[in-house]
């Protein structure tokens, strides 16, 4: 499979590693099994601290002209590859965040490589293409080959895009049109409401509202972010729209030993909902959709109940509201499905899917009834970039040959019996872990020991990333097998046991 070129850096890659290697810390978990697949390495290896010196000084350069607050550390992509991600320093980590679950099949797979090494593609990358006028003659079967093939039940129809937000706000655009028309009767507006369009005023621009909950994150662009309630952080000073906010489950764990309590605190979000929509539907700013995340993610890796789900689908019919699924995050494959909207079990699909992260491209699925009317009301210059829609042909193709939904079930059940194990033994400091496939987080005891075991694990050689206030996700690759899993129980168990 690997081209020459891959095999070649393989070998030289694989070299020495003078700082810490897998063997050289305490088993909690079965022994990981030292298999050196090509295209990949055998353990982390550290060398410096992270960020080191390289890394360091790279962030005083950029400093000069971007906020670099941010910046963990730099990145050598030559270098990088399957589950570990190489820094400018030579340290060689095992990412179990993949750049916010956004890394499908790990770094520099041959299959992906071989798609820029093609020499016919040269054209689609040089130049990119405004998708919406002049697509290129590859875009219908990349297409077909690619997203369309991995189109949730029920959906006809894919709007591709740059990123998760601009997806969402496209989105959310298409559900207004939707309804407007709906409550018109007609496609036609009145040149009153062209007029007013224009100048932000109603009726051209009316009063409709989109429900989101407590805890959800949508993106950052203005209308997204009107729906996005995480932290202050990100909202702080930005006009928004007054929307309504429910309330999102909070379940107690471990849920077996909490089903009553926490089916009525679903029953009670569910009759939030339903209020809100009645209340604003008489303030005479209707609920247009609802958007919601399958897990809630960046707030925290909040889940709740297949049944919450399919009862919240039914709601938003009863109310003629359009149901959207955000699943930028959860999207893709690592909760064991290709999408987590999957696991509820939907007799009337949802009216919307969004997506981007580990899709490569951003976008949505959508039912025809969404299509727009007329051309230019969804748009924009690229509307998507046509050459990640080669990249997640072959990704599709990759999950398909190496059966890594299958993978991902079993590396993600390694890893949640892992975690119930860690949580056992320190019980002080780990609780609340959960997860569906690889999708796992476990809660920290408080925020600062929260932050302080994310960088005792990455100067052990594993990339982690938080959510919510204590809580640290696990979002690696599709490519993370079982001996991935162990490994990193084993060097989290060692970074856990240097906590005060
Ligand atoms: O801080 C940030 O901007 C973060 S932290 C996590 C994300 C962004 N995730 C992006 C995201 C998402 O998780 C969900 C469920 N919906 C939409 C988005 C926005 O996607 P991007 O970042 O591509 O605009």
């Amino acid at each position: 499979m690997a081209c020459g070129l891959l095999s070649r850096r393989v070998a030289s890659s694989l070299r020495p590693c003078l700082g810490l290697t897998a063997t050289g810390y305490r088993q909690v978990s079965q022994t990981a099994a030292n298999i050196v697949e090509e295209a990949e390495f055998d353990g982390p290896c550290m060398k410096t601290e992270v960020p080191g010196p390289i890394s360091r000084s790279l962030s005083k350069q950029l400093e000069k002209v971007q906020n670099v607050i941010q910046v963990n550390f730099f990145c050598d992509y030559e270098e990088s590859r399957g589950n570990y991600l190489v820094d400018v320093d030579g340290n060689r980590m095992l990412d179990v965040y993949t750049q916010i679950a956004s890394i499908p099949i790990g770094y520099n797979h041959p299959a992906l490589t071989k798609v820029m090494a093609d020499p016919s593609n040269l054209g689609t990358f040089v130049n990119r293409p405004a998708l919406g006028m002049l697509p290129p003659g590859k875009f219908p079967e990349k297409l077909f080959d690619g997203l369309m093939s991995v189109a949730p039940k029920g959906f006809s129809r894919v709007q591709t895009m740059a990123c998760g937000s601009c997806a969402n706000e496209n989105a959310y655009k298409s559900i207004f049109i939707w309804y407007r028309n709906k409550q018109r009767g007609t496609s036609q507006p009145t040149p009153e409401e062209e007029r007013t369009s224009v100048i932000n005023q109603v009726p051209g621009c009316p009063d409709l509202t989109l429900l989101s909950f407590m805890g959800g994150f949508h993106g950052r662009t203005l209308g997204c972010l009107a729906t996005t309630h995480t932290k202050a952080i990100q909202k702080l000073d930005v006009p928004s729209f007054d929307w309504p906010i429910a309330p999102y489950p909070k379940l107690k764990y471990p849920l077996d030993q909490f089903e009553r309590e926490n089916a009525q605190e679903e029953a009670r979000c569910l009759e939030e909902v339903e209020d809100l929509i009645e209340k604003w539907g008489k303030k005479g700013r209707p609920v247009a959709g609802i958007v919601i995340e399958p897990i809630q993610a960046e707030g925290g890796d909040n889940h709740a109940s297949f049944d919450f789900f399919r009862k919240l689908r039914g709601i938003a019919k009863k109310h003629g509201s359009a149901f959207l699924v955000d699943e930028v995050q959860t999207g893709g494959g690592s909760t064991g499905k290709f999408w987590a909207h999957q696991h509820w079990g939907l007799d009337d699909p949802a009216d919307m899917v969004s997506f981007s992260k580990k899709m490569l491209t951003g976008g949505y699925f959508y039912k025809d009834d969404f299509q727009a009317d007329k051309p230019f009301r969804i748009f924009n210059t690229w509307l998507g970039d046509h050459t990640k829609n080669m990249f997640l042909t072959e990704v599709i193709k990759v999950i398909r040959t190496e059966n890594l939904l299958e993978e991902v079930k079993k590396s993600g059940k390694v890893m949640l019996q892992g975690l119930y194990d860690l949580q056992a033994k320190y019980p002080h400091l780990l609780s609340r872990a959960r997860g569906i496939g690889t999708f796992c987080a476990v809660d920290v005891r408080d925020e600062a020991t929260r932050n302080d075991l994310i960088l005792k694990a990455r100067n052990k050689g594993v990339v982690l990333g938080g959510c919510g206030n204590q809580s640290i996700r696990f979002r690696p690759a599709l490519v993370f097998k079982e001996r991935h899993a162990h490994l990193f129980l084993d060097i989290f168990n060692d970074a856990i046991a240097e906590l005060k």
